[in-house]
């Protein structure tokens, strides 16, 4: 077995935590290495079966066929029943505070300490091989590799859920999943048994709004927040406990796409958020989240209009801030998608002394059910021996055997108490590490019951849409109405119309336009169908109070991080006959800012500048697309320009991305190429810095100041008042 000694691995962050370091010792490399068979004799023919005679027929003693066929045909294990498809990566978490006073979690107490983490972002809803752009949420899983156990913060993009009780899970994951008698649609809500759930289960609204805003296609995993959802607990080392909710702030800001470019994304490049996060670790771009938490003391839980329980709900900010602690930085990609981010397995249940949970019903639910389903989907109970799931500490304990065992257990005993091994493995006490539940009092009737204060199914989602800018709630409307638009049913959109009314009347009066029908008089306490058989309807109805607050900037992308280029993608038009300053300077500045450009042309190969100057093209029009872009420059350049005007692909692309909101700059000397666009007749007149600000397109023949403007155009990412009235047919 030969060590790594790849080359990509240079940043010394990549080679100094204790995760890597232990993952490298059982890593290989085939480089300058002799093929064997799995049991490690050297192999001389691997193009030929054994046969008998060369034209005769293949004999069963060849075991180096047998093996490798055998092997090939094992090689596939079930897909994650949800969140299948997704991406990770190695990093590290340092905590800027010892925060001993709210928790004895030892990696949140020590400054000083380095802690391994590896996370997987994914999707929920569709299979492993499906589009990364699908309208859905995102799970954002981070494993602490910490020096007291593995902590999972097996999270999501948004901080609530559709459910409140674990038991209506599998009802709900049927319901969004592929339907059953054609396994259509894949990756997508849009049908009608996820509506048709959805609209009997008015606790689903916030989600649902959630669900519905750009915070489903997000513009790249860097660049998303993350939730803990339900409320957890720190304890500290008296054993006093408070309320705990976490969040992961993106110091890249928060960014989605438009759902018609999420689309088209879709089918240009479906691994766009892997291929993303991928490439800006090999650039040494290096993704960074801060971790959040709003804590609440023991004694306040019922200060709040709503259940700390509920995970329907959220703490607004402006009730509970949000308190930065540390920053986790993601700098390895895997060496193995299979062995690592395939075979992780993530478990809400993995906590650290320190760290505890609550009553909350759907985090009960989850605490069973994580460890159930790596049994079928890694194939048995030593799944915590695969690599990348193994803590960076011994393991010790009296469990023992099992498929694909990797420990060999010395000595006699697997039990204890023991007198032969004098007890060994001991138990530790609290002050020596060990992990003692938080000793909250229980003193309650065994019932199976929905608490009252989890009935308001509606101010929440209220505050959200209240609180999103314009573009934003359009956005909503329109995912709305394409979701429901795609559901065949009148009465599951009728349904839904009748709940989106309890939200906003606003909202459903425009869906109710764009469906084509009426909002339908649905009493609030007849809206509820997620009821036990015995039960009184009134005891399940629907409560919808107005909610203390109106806004809460947080739950809106508008306030976002703007100003940095960093990692954005910029597509360069250019032909032969291009001016070469006016490509290069752009271009340099850009790169300078963290930026990534390509040049983007007729055909790959060679372009040969005005002055004969050779530039290689990174992408021809037929390899790329302005989906894929973040903004587009067209430099001057008489032939160029000529050329470009006279190219379909090449006003589409500008097109496109004037659809989609995007920051547009040209030299003036092209001005030729933006008169064929569509938009160009639309643009105000008069040229202000103020009106670029504002319409995100730029033409100057000053080479600094345009890069300078295109520049904080490109930070404020989209210009989504665009949007209206114009829309443009790209
Ligand atoms: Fe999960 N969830 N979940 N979930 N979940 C799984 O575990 C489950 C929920 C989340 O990258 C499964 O290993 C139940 C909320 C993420 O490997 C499974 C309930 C949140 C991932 C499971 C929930 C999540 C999963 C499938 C309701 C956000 C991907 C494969 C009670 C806080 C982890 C697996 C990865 C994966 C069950 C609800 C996040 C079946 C029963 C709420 C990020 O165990």
């Amino acid at each position: 077995m030969a060590k790594k000694t790849s080359d990509k691995k240079n940043s010394p962050a990549q080679q100094e935590n204790d995760k890597t370091k232990k993952l490298e010792s059982i890593t290989t490399d085939s480089a300058n290495q002799f093929m064997t068979t799995d049991h490690g004799v050297r192999i001389n023919d691997d193009q030929n079966s054994l046969k008998a005679g060369d034209r005769g027929a293949t004999l069963l003693e060849d075991f180096i066929l047998r093996e490798k066929i055998t092997h090939f045909d094992h090689e596939r294990i079930p897909e994650r029943v949800v969140h299948a498809r997704g991406s990770a990566a190695h990093g590290t978490f340092k905590v800027y505070e010892d925060m001993s006073e709210l928790t004895r979690a030892a990696f949140l107490c020590d400054p000083g300490a380095e802690t391994p983490v590896f996370v997987r972002f994914s999707t929920v809803a569709g299979s492993r091989g499906s589009s990364d752009l699908a309208r859905d949420v995102r799970g954002f899983a981070v494993k602490f590799y910490t020096q007291e156990g593995n902590f999972d913060l097996v999270g999501n993009n948004m901080p609530v859920f559709f459910i409140q009780d674990a038991v209506k899970f599998p009802d709900l994951i049927h319901a969004v999943k592929p339907e059953p008698d054609n396994e259509m649609p894949q990756a997508a809500s849009a049908h009608d048994t996820f509506w048709d759930f959805i609209s009997q289960m008015p606790e689903s609204s916030h989600m649902v709004m959630w669900a519905m805003s750009d915070r489903a296609l997000p513009r790249s995993y860097r660049m998303m927040e993350g939730f803990g959802v339900h409320t957890f607990r720190f304890v500290n080392n008296k054993g006093v406990a408070s309320f705990v909710k976490f969040h992961w702030k993106p110091l890249l800001g928060v960014h989605s796409v438009a759902w018609d470019e999420a689309q088209n994304i879709s089918g240009k490049d479906p691994d766009f958020h892997r291929r993303d996060l991928w490439d800006a670790i090999e650039a040494g771009a290096f993704p960074e989240w801060e971790l959040g938490v709003q804590i609440v003391p023991e004694e306040d839980e019922f200060k709040f209009e709503f259940d700390l329980l509920d995970p329907t709900k959220l703490i607004p900010e402006e009730l509970v801030p949000v308190q930065r602690i540390g920053k986790m930085t993601l700098n390895r990609n895997p060496e193995n998608f299979f062995s690592e981010t395939e075979q992780v397995a993530f478990h809400v249940g993995h906590v650290v002394p320190g760290i505890d949970f609550t009553n909350d019903p759907l985090l009960q639910g989850r605490l069973f059910s994580y460890t159930d389903t790596q049994l079928i989907r890694l194939g048995g109970p030593n799944f915590h021996e695969i690599p990348i799931n193994r803590p960076v500490v011994p393991v010790h304990n009296n469990q023992r055997d099992g498929y694909m065992r990797q420990t060999i257990n010395r000595g006699k005993t697997s039990y204890g108490p023991n007198a032969i091994a004098a007890n060994d493995p001991k138990q530790a006490k609290a002050d020596e590490g060990g992990f003692v539940s938080y000793n909250e009092r229980i003193d309650a009737k065994k019932i199976r019951a929905r608490s009252r204060s989890f009935f308001d199914h509606f101010s929440q989602a209220r505050l959200f849409f209240n609180s999103q800018s314009d573009p934003e709630k359009n956005h909503i409307t329109d995912a709305l109405s394409f979701e429901l638009g795609k559901v065949k049913a009148i009465e599951i959109r009728e349904r839904m119309l009748a709940l989106l009314s309890q939200i906003d009347k606003g909202l459903a009066t425009e869906v109710a336009y764009a469906l084509g029908l009426h909002i339908p008089n649905i009493a609030l306490e007849d809206l509820n169908n997620s009821i036990p058989a015995d039960a009184d309807r009134s005891e399940y109805a629907s409560l919808n109070p107005k909610g203390s607050l109106e806004k809460s900037e947080a739950l809106s992308m508008a306030g976002t991080i703007k100003d940095t280029i960093q990692t954005r993608k910029i597509a360069i038009l250019a032909a032969d006959g291009v001016d070469e300053k006016s490509l290069s300077s752009v271009k340099d500045m850009l790169i300078a800012e963290g930026a990534v450009v390509h040049i983007i042309a007729p055909k790959l190969g060679m372009i040969i500048s005005k002055g004969n100057k050779q530039i290689m093209a990174d992408e021809s029009f037929l390899t790329a697309a302005s989906v894929l872009y973040d903004a587009v420059y067209v430099p001057g350049g008489g032939n160029a320009v000529a050329t470009l005007e006279a190219e379909a692909d090449a006003i589409h692309f500008l097109n496109e991305a004037f659809k989609h909101c995007k920051a547009i700059a040209a030299d003036e000397s092209a001005l030729q190429v933006l008169e064929s666009t569509y938009f160009f007749k639309k643009l105000p007149a008069e040229y202000s810095l103020e009106t670029v600000l504002r319409e995100g397109v730029l033409i100057s023949s000053d080479l600094k100041q345009l890069t300078e403007t295109f520049i904080k155009m490109i930070g404020m990412h989209r210009f989504w008042e665009r949007e209206n009235p114009r829309k443009i047919p790209a």
